[in-house]
């Protein structure tokens, strides 16, 4: 990097114009006059980039001046969205690009809308690493966060005849603007093979591993600007190439095949992200993307990030891994082969230093999302790592036995290595022991992970659990994706939110003060005419005016139960239709739901058929015109939901309880200014201590009654027998009302419902209804409605990643922001 001083380009629409026409003549190589939009869209990107690159080579060159603690955040996912407005807002350079553009006969929202976003993340989890990121460059923290570049990230979903069929997400198909490649630098990654001891010149035995087949990484440089603080951290992704060793290997011969299985897979590495969320595959590919992104990081750290003059012993004083779920958890082996196996410590030493340096971030409660990983094909992909697997689990477990004498049970639950249904790693258990810290995302998980998932552990090492609640960054999800909002908090309390969300406080007498109401409305109002734009352009949809719009946007899952919130919906429906409701005193409402389902889960897949089933036949049937509407606008993305949760008046946040380990776009939504009807799960639970009962509408079980009800034993039929409700809105669907007459075709979701139902949809539907009819008596006072609106925005500061990013330096990096 250079040490010396780094030009930026000048902050003026001339400046701009001449990098912007630089960019385009000599970086895309054509003359204005016929570029095309993804030229300008190009060039544009590469300006803005410049104006990045010299803030992030002088962020780099301040930070090499000292010694100091990093954090290496260690992510299979990172769920970026659109880079151009982000980089534009954070460099202050919105309005002189905006006037820029236009000397030059370009409409810069045009070009906005070129920008394909980077999707290399499922969902909540990725989306959170990349709101981190976000917060800790503008917070001036030192860290790299380090990932995977897929050359496809998360599919496109489309809809055929009501069913999702994926598309490939080729996002680099246009040119990838933002990244910069180091193909010089190559780190080599080793697979499979054997190990073999030998005695070292200083007559110790040691062991190398003989692998059978290597790859490189390849590092891709992000640049993540702070908001407009001059730092710009940086994001390094890895992709796999094929080794040039591998001529050598084949001359060699021992293992022909091998080597040329390593030619025709090494490049399959980081081909895809894969598309299952909280339903771990067990996939070799997988565990070949987790070890491969991570010994590069590790091994990037160790060569190039820590001064070279660096004793590994004093490595706790200068990194700190943080583990974003079990993904990367094989680091934790990873740094000990380094530690024992090149830079020769023995192993109790090796291991005093790696359990300083790993954190580990658990973010679910379902069993089967957690991960595990066959010994047999650990052997055989990575066999030193499984050896020291072993070693690890052997002095944990005697550590175990010292502390519990006799409890044999107890080192059997507890042991890293499991042996149901197979002899198997369970990653958390090891990055539990490994980890300084565990922590849950929200309150009530870290809560229910010390109580239950991992109670054996937290009881071994209570001060080893804590907890840090999710946020998500204001810049993106309020300043860029709400500029009508972000306007009037502006114009009323000053600029000082964006980067200091608890000022939102400051709001909170304006909910009294009817003009702001009046302002507020409106800004809800020109949102919702921007969505409903949006769909039209984008999926050909027409929004009814004038409803309350209720959204319902995350991955489909049976836990988050989306069919909770489509039986509402059919309960409306028919109510209407039976002559039961007068249509005359019904709420005119439109549901908006976004979600994909993992390719290979059934059920999510039937319930995104039976949604759009639904959807057709309320949305022609003109008994109920104007008064219910159901959008489900396919690929739901971070694009989508930067518009979509602005104009929301009612956030669905309706899991069981128990289940959802945080929930983020709760946050988003209610800092947006929707309410939320919500279980008692996840961040919900902070969400309605903070806005208070009366701004918030609660319903079903909590955590407690939904374990109480499992253990006595649950039976659906039982509320589909005594509900009538209920059971007239599951008979119309059974009756194949919304599928032609074809009963078989609504057949999976309805049988699963009544006779399994295993997150207790059918038990929280009376309670929920309730609710629902508590919202629209809420929001026919349009003036009390606006009032909680206000109130929720006022009092959601909290919620910043800011916030969290201070909640993990101060709990568990003990990091130093700033120079
Ligand atoms: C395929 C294996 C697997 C297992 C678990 C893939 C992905 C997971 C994730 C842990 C699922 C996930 O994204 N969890 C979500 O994390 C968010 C950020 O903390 C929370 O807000 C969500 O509640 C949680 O579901």
């Amino acid at each position: 990097l250079a040490s010396g001083p780094v030009s930026t380009p000048p902050h003026t629409v001339d400046g701009f114009v001449k990098e912007f026409l630089r960019e385009l003549n000599y970086g895309q190589g054509v003359p204005l006059s016929r570029s095309s939009l993804n030229d300008q869209y190009l060039a544009l990107a590469r300006t803005v980039r410049g104006y990045l690159t010299a803030r992030w080579l002088q962020t780099a060159t301040r930070r090499r001046q000292k010694p100091h603690k990093m954090v290496g955040y260690l992510s299979a996912e990172y769920l970026l969205g659109r880079q151009l407005d982000n980089a534009l807002l954070a460099t202050d350079l919105t309005a002189i690009a905006d006037e820029a553009l236009k000397q030059c006969g370009i409409d810069l929202d045009a070009l906005r809308q070129a920008e394909i976003e980077p999707g290399l993340g499922n969902g909540g989890l990725g989306r959170l690493a990349a709101c981190f990121i976000d917060s800790l460059a503008t917070m001036d923290a030192p860290c790299v966060g380090y990932g995977l570049r897929y050359e496809y990230g998360i599919f496109k979903q489309t809809f055929v005849d009501g069913r999702q069929v994926e598309v490939p997400d080729n996002w680099l198909s246009m040119g990838g603007p933002w990244e910069i490649p180091h193909p010089e630098m190559e780190v080599p990654v080793h697979f499979g093979g054997h190990t073999e001891r030998y005695v070292g010149e200083d007559g110790r035995e040691r062991t190398r591993w003989i692998s059978g087949w290597d790859v490189l990484g390849i590092r891709y440089n992000y640049m993540v600007p702070g908001y407009q603080n001059g730092v710009v951290n940086t994001l390094r992704l890895w992709r796999a190439r094929a080794t040039r060793a591998f001529d050598l290997h084949i001359f060699n011969a021992g293992d022909y095949a091998e080597a040329v299985r390593s030619q025709t897979f090494a490049e399959n590495i980081s081909k895809v992200l894969y598309p299952e969320d909280s339903t771990p595959q067990g996939k070799e590919l997988r565990l070949q993307q987790q070890y491969f992104f991570v010994a590069c990081s590790i091994y990037d750290f160790l060569k190039h990030t820590q001064p070279t003059d660096l004793d590994v012993r004093d490595l706790p004083e200068r990194i700190i891994f943080q583990l974003n779920d079990t993904h990367p958890v094989i680091g934790i082996p990873e740094l000990m082969r380094l530690l024992m196996d090149d830079y020769d410590l023995p192993f109790d030493e090796a291991w005093a230093i790696t359990r300083q340096c790993f954190a580990y971030t658990c973010h679910t409660l379902l069993p089967e999302a957690l991960e595990v990983w066959s010994v047999s094909l650990m052997e055989r992909l990575l066999p030193r790592h499984m050896e020291i697997i072993y070693m690890i689990n052997e002095v944990f477990l005697e550590e175990v036995r010292e502390a519990f004498p006799g409890d044999e049970l107890r080192v059997r639950r507890m042991s890293i290595i499991g042996d149901h249904p197979e002899r198997s790693v369970r990653m958390a258990h090891l990055a539990t022991v490994a980890s300084v810290k565990v922590n849950g995302v929200a309150e009530l998980h870290s809560q229910l992970l010390r109580d239950k998932v991992l109670s054996d552990f937290s009881e071994m090492w209570p001060e080893k659990f804590t907890n840090v609640t999710n946020g998500v960054t204001p810049r993106r999800f309020v300043r860029q994706s709400n500029p009508n909002l972000s306007k009037l908090i502006t114009d009323t309390i000053g600029v000082g939110w964006v980067a200091n969300l608890d000022r939102l406080r400051e709001l909170e007498v304006y909910a009294e003060d009817e003009e702001f109401r009046a302002k507020f409305r409106e800004v809800k109002a020109l949102n919702k005419e921007r969505i409903t734009a949006v769909l039209k352009r984008r999926d050909g949809i027409e929004l009814p005016q004038g409803h309350l719009l209720d959204v319902m946007v995350k991955r489909l899952h049976e836990y988050k139960r989306q069919t909770l919130k489509l039986l509402h919906m059919v309960t409306l429906y028919e109510g209407i239709i039976s002559g039961e409701v007068d249509a005359a005193t019904v709420t005119p409402r439109t549901v908006v739901f976004g979600a994909k389902a993992a390719p290979g889960y059934r059920m999510a897949k039937e319930t995104i058929f039976l949604i759009n089933s639904v959807a057709k036949v309320i949305n022609n049937d003109p008994r109920v015109e104007g008064k219910l509407f159901i959008a489900f606008p396919a690929n739901y993305n971070v694009t989508l939901a930067e518009r979509l949760i602005p104009a929301a008046d009612l956030s669905e946040q309706i899991s069981l309880a128990g289940k959802e380990a945080s929930g983020t776009g709760n946050m988003k939504f209610a800092l947006n200014g929707a309410l939320t009807i919500g279980t008692d799960d996840g961040a919900n639970v902070e969400i309605r201590q903070l806005v208070g009962d009366d701004n918030f509408f609660l319903f079903g079980m909590d955590e407690p009654a939904v374990a109480e009800l499992q253990a006595k034993g649950y039976q659906p039929t039982a509320y589909y027998e005594s509900n009538e409700r209920l059971r007239r809105a599951i008979n119309l669907i059974d009756s194949g009302h919304f599928t032609d007459g074809n009963r078989e075709a609504v057949s999976t979701v309805i049988g699963d419902l009544l006779y399994n139902d295993r997150f207790l949809v059918l038990a929280d539907y009376q309670s929920y209804i309730d609710a629902q009819a508590k919202v629209e008596a809420a929001y026919a006072d349009q003036e009390a409605w606006s009032r909680s609106a206000i109130l929720n925005v006022a009092r959601t500061g909290f919620f910043s990643s800011d916030r969290s990013m201070r909640d993990y330096i101060d709990r568990i990096w003990h990091i130093k922001t700033g120079s």
